[in-house]
This record gives C-alpha cells, sequence and structure tokens, in this order.
C-alpha cells in the first residue's frame, strides 16, 4: 500500500494527542511524520509508535514534500494554509477559518463525501456539535425532507481544551475546601468576565455576535446549511457549556416535511455508518457522555413524537466531541482520499 507524508500541525494539543492516538489505532498508512507546533511547544518530545519525534516551530518551510497536513485548528490554520498549500500538501483544517469560505469543502465523511472532489487546496472539517449533530440528521433527512430544526447543545469542558478540564477539577476541590471557586477560562479565556463551570451551566460558548446568538451558535447553523447543503432548512441552536470533561450532548428537534414511524427512523439510523441507535426506555438506556468518550459513533436515544407539532420527533444525541467531533472525522477524510485514489 502506498504511504504518505504526513504532517500534524498543533501536534501537542487536545485535537493533535488524538491524531496520534487515531494513526496508531486505524493504523493510517503514513510513511514520514512531521509533528508541527508554535514556537512555545517547539523541542517537545512526543514519543509514538515506537519512535522519539521532536515538535518542530511551525514555519512557511514546514511543509515541503507533505502530501497530507492535518491541522488541529485554532488561529494557526489561516496563517499557514496557503503555505502547505504552496508546497503540494492537502490541507484539512479543524479551525473556522476556511469553513463557510465557497472554495473550500466542508465535510463530514458519511454525508457530503463527493463534495470532497471539489477542493482547491484546503479541505473542512465542521466544528464539533456541528459534525456530531448532522450525523443523527442526515439518516433521518434521506426518508423525509427537513423543514426545521432546534436544537441545544450541552457541551463538554474538554471543548475548551485542557485548561477547561483543569479549570472544573480546581473549582470542584476549591468546593470541596469550602472556598471561593476561582474562574478563569470560562465561557473563553478571550472575554472580559468568567464564571465557574462546577456546579454550573453557562450558555454562553465563544462570543456574542449583533444578532444576539453566539458564534458557536451561528457556525452550528451555517455549517449544517452547507454539508447538508440545504439552504431552505430552518435551524435555531442554543449552546451550553456543562461540567461534563468529554462528550458533547444535543437535544435535536425536528420538523419534517412528511411524517415517518419511529420504527423508520430508528432502522435508519442505526444502519447509517458511524450511528448507534440507544433507546430503551423501558430498560432506562440512552446515551450520556460518560459511556461515548473515547468512542468513535455518534450515539441516538430518547426518540420520539413530538406530540405538540405536525410531523415533528425529539431526538437526544451524543459524541466524542474530540474524535468524531475533529480528529476522527479529519482522519476519515483523509482516509476516504486514499482510499478512492483521490489525493
Ligand atoms: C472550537 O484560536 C481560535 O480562534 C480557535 C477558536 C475555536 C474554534 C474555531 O473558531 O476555529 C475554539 C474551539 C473552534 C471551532 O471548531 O469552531
Amino acid at each position: 500500500m502506498k504511504r504518505y507524508n504526513i504532517a500534524i500541525l498543533g501536534a501537542t494539543g487536545a485535537v493533535g494527542q488524538e491524531f496520534l492516538k487515531l494513526i496508531e489505532e486505524r493504523n493510517f498508512p503514513f510513511a514520514e511524520l512531521r509533528l508541527l507546533a508554535s514556537s512555545r511547544s517547539a523541542g517537545k518530545e512526543i514519543v509514538f509508535m515506537g519512535k522519539t519525534y521532536i515538535v518542530e516551530e511551525a514555519t512557511k518551510d514546514s511543509f515541503a514534500n507533505i502530501d497530507i497536513a492535518l491541522f488541529a485548528g485554532g488561529s494557526v490554520s489561516k496563517e499557514f494554509a496557503p503555505y502547505a498549500v504552496k508546497a503540494g500538501a492537502v490541507v484539512i483544517d479543524n479551525s473556522s477559518a476556511f469553513r463557510m469560505d465557497p472554495e473550500v469543502p466542508l465535510i463530514v465523511p458519511e454525508v457530503n463525501p463527493e463534495a470532497i472532489l471539489k477542493h482547491k487546496g484546503i479541505i473542512a472539517n465542521p466544528n464539533c456539535s456541528t459534525i456530531i449533530m448532522v450525523m443523527a440528521l442526515k439518516p433521518i433527512y434521506d426518508l423525509a425532507k427537513i423543514k426545521r430544526v432546534v436544537v441545544s447543545t450541552y457541551q463538554a469542558v474538554s471543548g475548551a481544551g485542557k485548561e477547561g478540564i483543569d479549570e472544573l477539577d480546581n473549582q470542584v476541590r476549591e468546593h470541596s475546601e469550602g472556598k471561593t471557586m476561582t474562574a478563569n477560562i470560562l465561557p473563553s479565556s478571550s472575554l472580559p468576565k468568567h464564571y465557574p463551570i462546577a456546579f454550573n451551566l453557562i450558555p454562553q460558548i465563544d462570543a456574542f455576535l449583533d444578532n444576539l446568538y453566539t458564534k458557536e451558535e451561528i457556525k452550528m447553523i451555517d455549517e449544517t446549511k452547507k454539508i447538508m447543503e440545504d439552504y431552505e432548512m430552518k435551524i435555531t441552536a442554543t449552546t451550553v457549556r456543562v461540567p461534563v470533561y468529554r462528550s458533547h450532548s444535543e437535544s435535536i428537534n425536528i420538523e419534517l416535511e412528511q411524517p415517518l414511524t419511529l420504527a423508520a427512523i430508528k432502522t435508519a439510523l442505526a444502519s447509517f455508518p458511524g450511528v448507534q441507535v440507544q433507546d430503551n426506555p423501558k430498560e432506562q438506556i440512552y446515551p450520556m457522555p460518560l459511556f461515548t468518550s473515547e468512542v468513535d459513533d455518534v450515539f441516538v436515544g430518547r426518540i420520539r413524537e413530538d406530540n405538540s407539532a405536525p410531523n415533528a420527533y425529539n431526538m437526544w444525541v451524543v459524541g466524542d466531541q474530540i474524535r468524531k467531533g475533529a480528529a476522527l472525522n479529519t482522519l476519515q477524510i483523509a482516509e476516504m482520499m486514499i482510499k478512492n485514489e483521490w489525493l
């Protein structure tokens, strides 16, 4: 089998580390592996599959001879993507920098694989909450067009990186010691005010826009329409940070153009690759974030009719936002290109 030269930009962060785990786990056909990061992390040693790698500082010359550049995300994506493309690499990027660019395909391989073919060097990986949602929408949409979506998210602190996890841990400790909880990271370190996440919920992910939605909410709305190639679909979203370590959950209400039986919805979801139905109220079976972390699939439960509106249904969707919501989806895009000889 042909092997490919891979660069990982952001190798030391949560998504970068997940790339490495998945490359080993999935036996990804790499030849050379180049680990890149900002100057802050350059020089760190990473032992991977029995070999020690030194993390290099990313520069405009870092992408010579690279076939596939996996970008973990953040503001560095915008800076380095043009250099990687110029060097002849295909960039698969996890940041929001290129997602809504009409020249850049926005891909979930199970949902819109053929859109990959339109790339001009950069392919965007959707926002974590978007990926988890469209995995549940697509199998239903293929049976009956979705007219409207109302989604509320319950997003884990690891979505804010390792600092988010540390902040929750510290606050739980402070609270148990009777101290005042300190908050520096959430909802976002760049914002003026911070609130404790322990024993709390924060109804703000990313900054507010003039229309009173947050950026995260608008990402879910705009990206879903682009991936599903349906700009008529009405979507509204509320995104909330919850004191969970890992895996995002979403309460999703959909309104369809025509009615479906619950059995048809469950069969469509269960037979869709990457989705598992976990739904048995009698046995108290439903997905929960504690049990879906470090698992590849997206889980759907609480599937039921919304008895307040015609052709409307409710469901509860849970998935590991660092796996399917980020690193796994990115690698699956690369694997699909390799399999189809699209590189
Ligand atoms: C998730 O440095 C940055 O601007 C990163 C902001 C960010 C994003 C984004 O906008 O790319 C943090 C967490 C995302 C995302 O996936 O959209």
